[in-house]
């Protein structure tokens, strides 16, 4: 499919980017950070991160967000447990509930065992060989991260799900739960992209119909994950209505993390913009020249339910596809990766 043009003045400071993409070997190294709850996306992007040979996931860091139960994290971290209850895992990644709530003061980090665990297990990473840190929820433990451990900026690569696009920025939910935070982000060195809410809306909407039979026979991983789509079409139409223009699709928003880095999508990298408190973006002329972003302008969808579907099919029946497909019989850090999965 093709990029979507960024228009305007900005075009100039843009350049196409397939080779910024960080080419670290398989399996990378992966912290989700999530929201997981506040509605359905994150579930997906969890189980099919989870199941993924092309990922070690080292932890998933649980965020606040307005619509979760308090303590938010906690309720969240419940629910990254129940996803992770549902697939048929050898071992199951480490579950840490972050901050509850956003950063009180741009200055002043929020410490908790999740933030601990970021900044440990980067120590062991460096700017030629990056964690990647996907946040798919409130920016708040990586900025608190940040703020500790200032060089942990040197050693990570974020992948985010935020904004509503290039050119204005603005947000409804990830970004504007702490801005505080997203500021240290950009402010920070890290290695940085950014799936849009614009992107996200136009290439990963999923109907009732394609989620029954994407995930629906497959197991009580793909079954549960299905009903969750159902439910959550089901739970206020009007709302749904309003953000997809039908009340039969839902959008896979923080799928469009896991696709950059199976890299699965197109992108185009830009000068860092400054993030004013309103969420506005400033692209000042004055901004250090090096500080760059990598946007996506597109993601290749078939692709990416693909993967996951394979993959799903997979842990169901391991032992005939392992005979089948590889030599080696330990699951699951030498499984081969199909040709589908690899870079196109
Ligand atoms: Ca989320």
């Amino acid at each position: 499919m093709p990029a979507q043009k960024n228009g305007g003045t900005l075009q100039d400071g843009s350049k196409q980017n397939k080779s910024r993409r960080q080419k670290s070997p398989f399996p990378r190294a992966v912290i989700l950070t999530t929201d997981i709850g506040a509605e359905m996306d994150d579930q997906w992007t969890l189980a099919q991160l989870a199941v993924a040979p092309e990922f070690d996931l080292r932890a998933i860091v649980t965020t606040h967000a307005p619509s979760l139960q308090n303590p938010a994290a906690e309720t969240a971290a419940r629910f990254a447990r129940e996803v992770l209850d549902h697939l048929p895992l050898k071992k199951h990644p480490p579950v840490f509930a972050g901050s509850s709530v956003p950063l009180a003061e741009r200055s002043a980090p929020q410490p908790n065992r999740a933030v601990e665990f970021i900044i440990e297990q980067s120590k062991s990473f460096s700017s030629g060989r990056r964690l990647a840190v996907l946040m798919t929820g409130a920016a708040t433990d990586v900025a608190s991260a940040l703020l500790i451990d200032p060089t942990l900026a040197d050693r990570i690569e974020i992948v985010a799900m935020g904004f509503e696009n290039w050119e204005a920025g603005g947000d409804s939910w990830n970004v504007k739960n702490d801005v505080r935070a997203w500021q240290i982000v950009l402010e920070s060195r890290a290695v940085l992209t950014v799936g849009d809410a614009r992107v996200t809306r136009r290439d990963l909407a999923v109907t009732r119909t394609e989620a029954r039979k994407l995930l629906g026979t497959r197991g009580i991983a793909g079954r549960y994950l299905a009903d969750l789509h159902g439910a959550w079409l089901d739970r206020d139409p009007p709302f749904v209505e309003k953000v997809t223009g039908s009340r039969d699709k839902w959008i896979i928003w923080d799928s469009v993390t896991l696709a950059y880095l199976l890299g699965l999508t197109k992108n185009k990298t830009y000068p860092r913009p400054i993030l004013r408190d309103d969420l506005s973006f400033e692209h000042s002329s004055s901004a250090k020249k090096s500080a760059t972003l990598n946007w996506v302008t597109a993601i290749n969808a078939k692709k990416l339910w693909r993967h996951f579907t394979t993959n799903l099919d997979r842990i169901n029946a391991p032992v005939n596809f392992n005979l089948f497909h590889s030599s080696d019989n330990d699951g699951h850090k030498n499984r081969s990766i199909s040709a589908d999965t690899k870079n196109s």
